[in-house]
């Protein structure tokens, strides 16, 4: 079982704790917010959960650190000789949009470097954490901490966002914050708007960090924000519900939550965003204030409904979006994780989106539309006939059919739209 309290404490060297020092600083100087260190004994509760949720289903077939749970639950794998784990977590600070500073291509001259806007209508939200090179800086200060125990002759390997470590449990075992009932890894001084990673290595570290307790108490919000029932079981969060997932999973959009998707675009983040450890980025116009973390919030309407509300989520203009080429949407978002690469994926998500927010008379919505169900991709041309229809739009999808539509349709995902019985908009002819 591994260990974040100080047991080697009674036989810490001065040379411990000029390394960690030196650790310490080269996280700082890198942005790196908070720093712990365990041993590198495996995961086990993680990997039982982790196999537990296997079992259930509750994986919705995902790999990651699913695929091999007996790898990415023991730090030696990824070192032959691991004696500790170094782990980070870094803030991401928010939206910062630089308008004038458009990619090479885009139509949309007010996209800025991370293909993120504020158009009128047609926009879709995107998790907070793509507003900024988040991993990118994490990762980067990483390497500097490996840089430092290298130069003192130990071995050391960063990984982040990888399938050979379990991040979150890696955090709380260092001390890092707790698990919340919503999964994220969570603390006082943080919340949970935070990216994770770590430095597996052959030195001896002394490990920092106590356990942190549970600080969820009897509070609930997440579970009652999350828009369709993933949260239920506290700490266990299905993944054939979350729309984290299923924007990047692939196929079709489960037609059953695509009302629901509204207009998240690429990621979710409502489960954060009501957490009352959150309150720096996101929910400070809630109005929820009066609740602390341990209020008892079951059933209490949490107004995150009103998407508005979120006023920090960063936006993409869908439309501009589904106007790009191949090239000109990878140049642009080729950085999010897009299944197998393909860029039909995102128009997927974008379609879903635009029949959920788009007023159906607005004059680019038509030639977006007619261009989606035009598309030589099947996903492309499904999702375009479940859009053309919730906006109104059944003589686009008449004119399709008449040109053509479903030619290419190994998988039968188009035949299957144009049987579906599609929720048209109130306000849709
Ligand atoms: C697979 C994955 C996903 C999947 C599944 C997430 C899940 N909860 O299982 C999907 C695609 C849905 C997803 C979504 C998101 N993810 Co993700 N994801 C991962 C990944 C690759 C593996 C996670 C994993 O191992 N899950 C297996 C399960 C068993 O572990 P767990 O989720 O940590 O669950 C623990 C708790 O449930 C706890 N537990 C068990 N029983 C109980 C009971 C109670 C009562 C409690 C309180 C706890 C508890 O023990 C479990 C094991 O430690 C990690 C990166 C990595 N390599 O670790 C990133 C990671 C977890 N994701 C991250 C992020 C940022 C997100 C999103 C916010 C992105 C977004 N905005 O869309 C959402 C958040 C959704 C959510 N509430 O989790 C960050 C989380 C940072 C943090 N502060 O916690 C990570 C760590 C990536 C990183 N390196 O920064 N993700
Ligand atoms: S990310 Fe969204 S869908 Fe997934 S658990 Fe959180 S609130 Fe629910
Ligand atoms: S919203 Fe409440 S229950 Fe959910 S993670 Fe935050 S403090 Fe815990």
């Amino acid at each position: 079982m591994g260990t974040a309290s100080s047991t080697r404490l009674g036989g810490r060297h001065a040379a411990d704790d000029e390394l960690m020092a030196l650790v310490h600083e080269a996280a700082t100087n890198a942005g790196i917010d908070a720093v712990g260190v365990t041993d590198a004994a495996p995961f086990l509760p993680a990997r039982t959960a982790i196999l537990e949720r296997k079992a259930a289903g509750l994986h919705a077939g995902m790999w990651f650190t699913y695929g091999r749970p007996e790898r990415s639950t023991e730090p030696s794998r990824i070192l032959d000789g691991a004696r500790s784990i170094v782990v980070c977590a870094r803030k991401y600070r928010g939206v910062q949009t630089h308008p004038d500073s458009a990619p090479p291509g885009s139509t949309h001259p007010d996209l800025n470097s991370h293909g993120i806007t504020t158009p009128e209508s047609t926009e879709g939200t995107v998790a907070a954490y793509v507003a900024e090179d988040a991993y990118g800086a994490l990762a980067a200060g990483l390497e500097r901490i490996c840089e430092v125990l290298r130069n003192r002759g130990c071995a050391a390997v960063a990984v982040s966002d990888d399938n050979r470590l379990v991040d979150r449990a890696a955090a709380a075992r260092a001390g890092l914050g707790w698990l919340g009932r919503n999964t994220m890894l969570l603390s006082d001084e943080l919340g949970s708007w935070t990216v994770l990673g770590a430095v597996v290595t052959t030195a001896v570290l002394p490990v920092a960090g106590a356990l942190q307790p549970d600080g969820c108490g009897s509070c609930r919000r997440c579970s009652v924000a999350c828009p369709t029932g993933a949260l239920d079981v506290a700490g266990v969060l299905d993944a054939n519900r979350c729309f984290a997932w299923m924007l990047q999973a692939t196929g079709s959009f489960p037609a059953e939550f695509r009302v629901a998707l509204g207009d998240r675009l690429y990621g979710c983040d409502d489960c954060q965003v009501v957490c009352p450890y959150n309150e720096d980025l996101g929910n400070e116009t809630l109005g929820n204030e009066t609740l602390g973390p341990t209020a008892d919030t079951s059933r209490q309407p949490v107004q995150l409904r009103d998407r508005a509300a979120v006023s920090r989520a960063p936006r993409v203009d869908v439309i501009g979006l589904l106007e790009m080429s191949d090239e000109q949407l990878m140049a642009t978002f080729g950085h999010w994780y897009i299944p197998r690469r393909r860029p039909e994926y995102l128009r997927r998500n974008a379609l879903v989106v635009l029949a959920n927010v788009a007023d159906p008379d607005a004059p680019d919505v038509e030639p977006v539309l007619r261009q989606a169900l035009a598309s030589t991709s099947a996903v492309v041309a499904a999702h375009a006939v479940w859009a053309a229809r919730r906006l109104g739009h059944d003589d686009l999808v008449a004119d399709a059919e008449h040109d053509g539509l479903g030619g290419n349709d190994p998988d039968g995902l188009v035949a299957a739209e144009l049987l579906r019985r599609v929720p048209r908009r109130s306000g849709a002819v």
